[in-house]
């Protein structure tokens, strides 16, 4: 392969960021199925540009020839976790998985950069099957809390606008803010299980809400809408305030009914 065809080059990273993007995704997908805490609240991922990745590859004297080798972050995806202690946790579940090697990490939450930057980093190697085979790929694992993401999104267009030459008090200014954010974080780790029960709360409400409606459209199709507008009439009194106890009783209720109408 020429070099120049970064086009070809960059196809296994697009790859790559596609899949963990979808594993990672279903990761979430799984907890909240079985109506579970899930410790990732979101994921991204990107494929370096490639003016990024020759000026990368420009401040590190990486030849282009090695790019591959030796720039990790070529594919990157992103974890976003709401609470610090969530980070450990995806930590401990990427290093479980069969799919990817880890090859190192690197913990910029308690050794924090002098930017005041916060996230977990893991580089791993991860296979790609493309048409013309196998190809093992490096990619970045970043993964931080939604407070982390805030302040590394803004500090990072900061960044871009002042490229090296950020002045002195708005480095120190960001600084301060990075710590802020980070004290945000520990205060919420505090009533995380107050905010977890709210959050539940929430996703059992809608669960047995969306059950209801279905169970109203069962009755519509069964000729029953006389009953179905009653009972459409009783939930929406009860959408607002109503307790977990009286939305069942409701769900019971209308399922009894169509059992009735249905023998
Ligand atoms: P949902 O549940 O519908 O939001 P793609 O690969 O096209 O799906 P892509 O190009 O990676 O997504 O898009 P992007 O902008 O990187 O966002 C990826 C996912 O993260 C999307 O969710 C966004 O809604 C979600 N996202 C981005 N920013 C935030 C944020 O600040 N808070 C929250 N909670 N979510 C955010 P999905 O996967 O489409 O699903
Ligand atoms: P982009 O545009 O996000 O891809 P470095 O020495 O920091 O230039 P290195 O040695 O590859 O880079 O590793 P490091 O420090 O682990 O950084 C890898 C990535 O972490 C960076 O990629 C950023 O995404 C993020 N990062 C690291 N430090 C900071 C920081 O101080 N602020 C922000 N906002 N992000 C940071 P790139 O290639 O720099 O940028």
């Amino acid at each position: 392969m020429a070099i120049y065809d970064w086009k070809s080059f960059l196809m296994p990273y697009e790859q790559a960021v596609d899949e963990l993007k979808v594993k990672i995704r279903s990761i979430r997908k799984e907890y909240r199925r079985k109506n579970e805490y899930s410790p990732i609240e979101f994921v991204t991922g990107r494929v370096k540009d490639i003016s990024s990745l020759l000026e990368k590859a420009n401040k590190f004297e990486i030849p282009l020839d090695r790019v591959q080798y030796e720039m990790e972050d070529i594919a990157g995806i992103r974890i976003m976790c709401q609470f610090v202690d969530d980070i450990d946790k995806v930590v401990e579940l990427l290093r479980a998985r069969r799919d990817m090697q880890i090859l190192y990490e690197k913990d910029y939450i308690r050794s924090v950069k002098t930017s005041g930057y916060r996230s977990y980093h893991l580089i791993i190697k991860y296979p790609v099957n493309m048409a013309s085979g196998q190809r093992d790929i490096l990619a970045e694992f970043q993964i931080r809390t939604l407070a982390m993401n805030f302040w590394a999104t803004i500090e990072h267009s900061l960044n871009y606008k002042y490229k090296q030459q950020m002045p002195g008090d708005i480095k120190i200014k960001l600084k301060k803010a990075a710590d802020t954010a980070f004290e945000l974080d520990e205060q919420m780790l505090e009533i995380k299980d107050e905010i977890k029960d709210a959050q539940k709360l929430f996703e059992v409400k809608s669960d047995i809400v969306s059950n209801i409606m279905n169970s109203i459209l069962t009755l519509i199709s069964l000729g029953k809408s006389a009953e179905a507008s009653r009972y459409e009439v009783s939930l929406n009194k009860l959408i607002e305030d109503g307790g977990i106890w009286e939305l069942t009783s409701i769900l019971e209720s209308i399922n009894h009914d169509i059992d009735r109408y249905r023998e």
